[in-house]
């Protein structure tokens, strides 16, 4: 896959892209495949494929143990999800969320008419900061939907303490934090529920899914409820549902994945710190850090661009695209960039600093089992040489067709 040849030249400058074949963020992790054939095969003869069979069943218990947490309901992805979550827990009106998140955050939200209302973060966490939280509530406001960005937790007490000020509602979108803990709690048992993602570009995936996971038992027999159309039993619908369940087959990834899940967390750890300790003289480049003493899966690398590095955040994805390295610009331009709710609150960037600071800086480097120290070394390779010398890269981005 890494081309032989040492770089002489930057592809952007007319040299040999410095990989064969495109180096994803997201790559999939995929696990023990014999024992994921042997679990498909079970499913396929026993002929129950979905509708809380006994793999989602198993799955949801393991879930809860892993976490320590009374419940877990499996979905079919994290947007619905979080869509039910929201409507169990009764908010509507308005919710308060980050704007520097994955869009479905917003949507999930704005989908069934609950206006998000985007909150600033603190430029050190990329997180929700409370005090922003805090000026953004109405007499229209019902929750706070905080997101564990790159799976850093959020200030959780900072913002209890607000929804506790106002009577609000605090759940947390959790996508990209499974495994992770805050103050030695699993991530998992905070705030009324937490939504879990685990789509295929995260490092646990089963293909597709996501989960609901409370200490709630009420909440818990009304998400259950709402995730399976209302139904109570044969032919007894007692309340308003939709179809949010996860299928066996993606049970059955799951369980396969749980199984290997402190191999992938071990090589997410591995790049991290490979990616770290290559970067660390590079002036005006930094990795955002974990706190390491508790639990962290490691599974964004993700780099700050300072205007003290030699070239622009967008001119070295460019120079690293060119070589087939597809790092991302994860979460530019924020929500409240994007459609439909730039048109909504076009003035929202005001109050925002610290998200447009942050969204303009970050890139998403590859990670996960796709990668390995050579090809991180290579990757550090080519932004060392591209650093050194940002006039000649302009000039080689100048002949090149925008990307
Ligand atoms: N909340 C937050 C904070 C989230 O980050 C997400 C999802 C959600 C909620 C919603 O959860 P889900 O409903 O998705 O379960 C990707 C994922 O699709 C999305 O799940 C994820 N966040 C987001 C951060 O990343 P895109 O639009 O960047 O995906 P895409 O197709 O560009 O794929 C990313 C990279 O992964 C590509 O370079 C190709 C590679 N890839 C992708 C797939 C699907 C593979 O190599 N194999 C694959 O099978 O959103």
């Amino acid at each position: 896959m890494i081309n032989k040849k040492p770089i002489d030249t930057l592809a952007i400058l007319g040299g040999t892209p410095a990989f064969r074949e495109p180096l994803h963020v997201g790559r999939p992790n995929v696990g023990n495949r014999d024992a994921l054939m042997r679990r498909i095969n079970d499913m396929l003869d026993r002929r129950w494929f979905s509708n809380h069979g006994p793999y989602v069943r198993e799955f949801e218990q393991k879930v809860e143990s892993v976490l320590g947490v009374k419940h877990c309901i499996a979905m079919c992805n994290g947007t619905v999800a979080l869509e039910i979550a929201t409507r169990a827990l009764g908010l509507k009106g308005e919710v308060i969320v980050p704007s520097f998140t994955f869009i479905a955050t917003a949507h999930a939200l704005q989908w069934q008419e609950i206006t998000p209302v985007f909150a600033d973060i603190d430029p050190e966490t990329h997180n929700l900061d409370p005090d922003s939280v805090e000026k953004m509530i109405t007499p229209r406001t019902t929750g706070i939907m905080g997101v564990h960005l790159w799976g850093r937790p959020c200030d959780t007490s900072g913002l209890q303490a607000v929804a506790a000020k106002h009577g609000l509602k605090l759940m947390f979108d959790a996508s990209h934090a499974f495994t992770c803990s805050h103050d030695g709690r699993m991530i998992g048992n905070f705030g009324e529920c937490e939504v879990f993602s685990f789509h295929a570009t995260k490092f646990f995936n089963t293909f597709e899914g996501g989960a609901v996971v409370t200490n709630n038992d009420k909440l818990a027999d009304k998400i259950r409820l709402m995730k399976n159309f209302g139904f109570s039993g044969y032919d007894n619908v007692i309340y308003i549902g939709t179809n949010g369940k996860m299928t066996e087959v993606c049970a059955a990834m799951g369980l396969t994945g749980l199984e290997n899940l402190d191999e992938f967390v071990e090589i997410n750890r591995l790049n991290y710190h490979a990616y770290r300790d290559a970067l660390q003289d590079v002036t005006g480049l930094s990795l955002i850090r974990y706190d390491e003493s508790e639990r962290c899966n490691y599974q964004y690398i993700v780099l700050e661009v300072s205007p003290d590095f030699s070239l622009k955040r967008d001119e070295l994805i460019r120079v690293l695209h060119a070589e087939n390295v597809l790092a991302r610009k994860y979460f530019w331009p924020g929500c409240h960039n994007m459609h439909p709710y730039r048109d909504y609150y076009p003035h929202a960037g005001l109050m925002l600093p610290n998200t447009n600071a942050i969204a303009a800086k970050v890139l998403v480097l590859p990670a996960g089992t796709a990668v390995e120290p050579k090809t991180i070394n290579k990757i550090v390779e080519i932004i060392r040489r591209a650093a050194a010398d940002p006039e000649g890269v302009r000039r080689g981005l100048g002949l090149m067709i925008h990307i």
